[in-house]
């Protein structure tokens, strides 16, 4: 690839940020609160676009309902287009509600599954309303104890609500499917892997994607092979990025393993995904529990900026002619030499041409932003979850 088409390539990339970023998070033991966070969605907003302020690469937030929540979604969508973002993906929420403890569309339960499919049709008219092209689906369905309930029949019921939702759908509505291992079911969860995720979307049709969020897998995992395979398979809808040491840690994206998230951006490259109107949406997942979260946030960008430069930068012909010779150290040794390879100044350099800052961190703690919020915002809401 050419220096020209390098550039090129990463002032065009977009991230795609959650709005639960910005709101005080934790884990089941305790949620720190953090002077200045959002109280309203409009606020959370207005947080992710100091994001793309900086950035000039994300210019898109993700809702999550009920936690955003508000009367007139198409109002929300105006006050985005005012911040300069956009509402993108709009994802759905059956597992905070006391009847969802056996489930919700996998319960055992008709009138509980027909409330969580409600739920997700709900989430169709909020997309038709911010003009929203995705639904995001993640189920914490699943059994604690071996013959808690019968895992055919679940699936069963699952396949029934999939397909409800999909009938539902626009012609320029996806729905992407998202799996993880477990937790919060520890025996059996309804959607653990990619394999179940990609068989109901196979069966639903072209609408239906997988997501991929990088936290989700047993460790060890090559999330890089699940990249490669989905993708030549037209079957990889969206990632969720974060980091993780142990299962679902919801760090900063790049932080545990910068190696690995190159590798997947490598096949991202490989496959000519990276382009905005790929049908891939690059989004984060995390939530920031003792860092500042606007600060985690650019951070998160600039981490898979850096990824992305580096699997742009690999020598396409010569990896290709080190395995078609075996050359197997030859060819390892083309994509370390990208991997290796320090491309802050490239990024720099980027950001200088798209007129903002080379140093977004800086410029924002510059800003004074965090001050003014601090000042301005008292008693912020918590993410949603982890109370
Ligand atoms: C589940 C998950 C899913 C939810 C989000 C808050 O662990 O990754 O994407 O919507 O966390
Ligand atoms: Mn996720
Ligand atoms: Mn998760």
């Amino acid at each position: 690839m050419t220096e020209t088409a390098v550039r090129d390539a990463l002032r065009a990339q977009r991230i795609e940020v959650p709005s639960w970023a910005y709101g005080n998070s934790g884990t089941r033991f305790k949620v720190f609160s953090q002077p200045g966070v959002p109280r309203t969605p409009e606020e959370k907003i207005a947080d992710a676009a100091q994001v793309h302020a900086f950035t000039g690469v994300a210019p898109i937030v993700s809702l999550h309902i009920p936690w955003d929540r508000v009367d007139d979604f198409a109002k929300l969508g105006s006050y985005a287009a005012e911040q300069g973002v956009r509402i993108g993906t709009i994802n759905t929420n059956v597992f905070q509600d006391d009847d969802y403890r056996l489930g919700s569309v996998t319960n055992p339960d008709p009138r509980i599954r027909r409330k969580a499919l409600g739920h997700l049709l709900e989430c169709v008219d909020i997309m038709d309303a911010t003009g929203s092209a995705d639904l995001k689906l993640w189920f914490s369905d699943g059994t604690n104890y071996p013959g808690q309930d019968d895992i055919r029949a679940r699936q069963d019921r699952l396949a029934e609500a999939l397909a409800a939702t999909y009938e539902r759908l626009g012609d320029d509505q996806r729905m992407l499917l998202e799996y993880k291992l477990f937790e919060p079911a520890f025996y059996m969860t309804d959607v653990p892997d990619w394999g179940t995720a990609y068989a109901h979307c196979l069966k639903l049709g072209e609408k239906a994607q997988v997501v991929i969020d990088t936290g989700h897998h047993a460790p060890g995992t090559n999330i890089e092979f699940i990249v490669a395979f989905l993708l030549r398979e037209g079957k990889l809808g969206a990632f969720d990025f974060n980091s993780r040491f142990y299962a679902d840690d919801d760090l900063m994206v790049g932080a545990a393993d910068p190696f690995q998230l190159f590798r997947i951006m490598y096949e991202i490259v490989r496959a000519d995904a990276l382009r905005p109107d790929s049908g891939v949406n690059f989004m984060l997942d995390q939530c920031h529990n003792i860092e500042p979260k606007i600060p985690a946030q650019i951070r998160s960008v600039m981490n898979v900026q850096e990824a992305t430069a580096k699997a742009l930068l690999v020598d396409a012909e010569a990896l290709a002619a080190a395995q078609t010779a075996g050359d197997v150290l030859g060819a390892n040794g083309v994509l370390m030499d990208a991997y290796d390879t320090d491309v802050r100044p490239l990024l720099r350099e980027v950001r200088a041409d798209l007129g903002l800052d080379p140093e977004p961190m800086a410029a924002y703690a510059r800003s004074g932003y965090a001050q003014r919020i601090a000042a301005e915002r008292v008693g912020g809401q918590q993410a949603g979850w982890g109370a």
